[in-house]
């Protein structure tokens, strides 16, 4: 197996957040992704690599290019006008429905891009979210040339960005990006194990038939994104049929989410994709600061074995998971789940 890194995720690393009404660390760390690579490291998974550059056109496919313009050119302009170097953070969010023409004071395009405040654009944010996707790209082409298995050890992650907003510690939607990388060559299915639903990826891929979205996840009642993940959101146009949500109650266990992914993977199975694209988040687990799932270390294998036994060509795309001492442990058990024949 490949796994894909590159250390400019660190260029990524805003200190704070506001959640909750309390201003806190920023949980979405570079050391994440550092615990993550030296876990994989000891346990010998596979060949690590750096990624390729793909340029913008891939980004360009799945983000619309004022969105892109926007955060390449968003923080040097917020901060000759003033704004706090540390990071451009919304102040107001012009509603979209208001208005007939998009904002052009900075001030104003911050809230216009942002879904919420836990995506602040740091001076090296644009350079680590566009190394990101090109680390998922990467991972997507060795599939293209043949491999079964790969492990993009994105960050940031992307699953909260739809085609023009960030949100949720999410700039560019790297597992939309590489699927749609993918699709030229066969239909696509992407499964979100993130205990967050995918609002973004859903967004993108709903009303398209060529690319399935299941995403399971805390219900949307009581876990974010709380808009969107609802069991009968299912795709509209030429999409309807190809999306699905799985809510799960709080407090769900190994034994409980292993049932509602069985169902998942049996649909999965009848789409026949040719590529799985595995959006993995660990914030399922058991002592995650933010999710609120109970799945244990070995559950993680458990997960990795059924989606593996599909037997369909499998990018593995990381996405959150904050309990850090645990995480890299949590990746290691899913692949090597995914790696059993
Ligand atoms: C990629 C990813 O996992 N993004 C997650 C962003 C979640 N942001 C806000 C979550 C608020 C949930 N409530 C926390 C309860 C613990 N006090
Ligand atoms: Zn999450």
């Amino acid at each position: 197996m490949y796994i894909i890194y590159s250390p400019d995720h660190a260029l990524h690393n805003p200190p704070q957040e506001f959640m909750e009404g309390t201003l806190s660390t920023y949980l979405e760390s570079p050391r994440r992704a550092e615990i993550i690579l030296q876990a994989v490291q000891e346990a010998a998974l596979g060949e690590i690599v750096a990624p390729a550059n793909f340029g913008l056109n891939p980004i360009l496919a799945i983000h619309h290019a004022d969105y892109v313009d926007h955060l390449r050119t968003i923080y040097e302009r917020w901060v000759a006008l003033g704004g706090a170097p540390q990071a451009a953070l919304p102040s107001i969010y012009p509603q979209r429905d208001l208005f007939r023409q998009v904002p052009v004071s900075p001030w104003a395009t911050v809230g216009y891009y942002s879904l919420d405040l836990s995506a602040p654009v740091t001076e090296g944010t644009y350079a680590a979210a566009r190394r990101s996707a090109h680390v998922a790209l990467t991972g997507a082409r060795y599939l293209l040339d043949g491999e079964k298995l790969a492990y993009a050890l994105c960050r940031p992650p992307g699953h909260h960005a739809s085609a023009d907003l960030m949100g949720g510690y999410c700039y560019f939607n790297n597992a939309a990006i590489a699927a749609q990388h993918l699709v030229q060559s066969g239909p696509v299915a992407i499964l979100d194990i993130d205990v967050h639903g995918g609002n973004g990826t859903q967004a993108i891929f709903y009303e398209r038939s060529d690319v399935l979205f299941i995403s399971i996840h805390g219900a949307p009642e009581w876990e974010y994104p709380y808009f969107c993940g609802y069991a009968d959101e299912r795709g509209a146009g030429a999409g309807e049929g190809y999306n699905f949500n799985y809510p799960l109650p709080k407090g769900t266990d190994d034994e409980a989410y292993l049932r509602v992914l069985d169902e998942a993977l049996a649909h999965i199975y009848r789409h026949r994709p040719a590529y799985l694209v595995l959006s993995a988040g660990f914030d399922t687990f058991k002592d995650d600061p933010l999710g609120q799932l109970a799945l244990t270390t070995p559950g993680y294998e458990a997960i990795g074995q059924r989606i593996a036994a599909l037997g369909v060509p499998t990018l593995v795309v990381q996405e959150g998971g904050y309990a850090v001492d645990a995480l890299g442990q949590n990746a290691v058990s899913l692949l090597r789940g995914l790696q059993q024949p």
